[in-house]
């Protein structure tokens, strides 16, 4: 598997097995997971996320997940098809030699594919149904975002922050942060929306500032998408 890395994402590689060898015998068919178009050009965001981080974590990040995934898959023909919501949720059930690649690169590829669309450049407000369920479980929406910066700033190391629903007591709403490249499938929890904490998502710009980067990144918040995904969630 040859990938060219650009600094800023060696420090994401540690974390990748190294125990999975790249596979040398690619079926025909083509391979089953897409890296997905952004919904904006790369400058869109712009200044919160800069044209060079967008290209970088698109292109290369997210594609690197894609290619891992696809990759390991490649080596269990059977599992092709799958949703990666499938070979996330029944992680267990996804053969052994692969098993981490799956949850690492599935997750990562998981995780990017919502992020992109939990931002716009055309960022509206925080209405209807999920600025009640916000106000209610959290008091306020200065009180849920401060909650959620602080969530964000305290995983150590790699990984993202969410609100999620509990599906299992009536939707309601949680801060969940999760390591490396877990998702809320592993935690049972539905997403409404994600930001990335890996330092890929914001080092050229904000550094080594992750409390910058949470705090100018609800500017890009696409309330609407998030408020869809709750109600989608409920409706389910
Ligand atoms: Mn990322």
């Amino acid at each position: 598997m040859q990938k060219s890395f650009d600094s800023v994402d060696e420090a994401g590689r540690e974390s990748f097995p190294a125990s999975d060898p790249p596979a040398s015998n690619l079926p025909d068919r083509a391979p089953p997971f897409k890296l997905p178009d952004l919904p904006y050009s790369y400058g869109a965001l712009e200044p919160v996320v800069d044209e060079e981080t967008m290209k970088l974590h698109h292109d290369k990040h997210h594609r690197a997940y894609v290619d891992g995934l696809n990759e390991a898959l490649a080596k269990h023909p059977t599992l092709r098809g799958s949703t990666v919501e499938t070979l996330l949720r029944d992680g267990g059930r996804v053969p052994e030699d692969i098993r981490t690649t799956v949850h690492n690169m599935g997750g990562g590829h998981y995780n990017h594919s919502l992020f992109w669309k939990c931002m716009t450049p055309d960022a509206g407000s925080l209405d209807g149904d999920l600025r009640k369920a916000i106000d209610s479980t959290f008091g306020s929406i200065d009180k849920f975002q401060a909650a959620f910066e602080a969530a964000g700033q305290k995983q150590f190391g790699s990984g993202w922050v969410y609100l999620v629903a509990n599906s299992a007591h009536g939707f309601a709403l949680e801060i969940v942060t999760l390591p490396n490249q877990d998702t809320p499938l592993n935690v049972r929890r539905v997403p409404i929306l994600a930001c990335d904490l890996w330092e890929h998502a914001y080092y050229l710009k904000y550094h080594n500032r992750r409390p910058d980067w949470l705090k100018a990144w609800w500017q890009v918040v696409d309330w609407q998408a998030a408020g869809a995904r709750l109600e989608g969630a409920r409706r389910s």
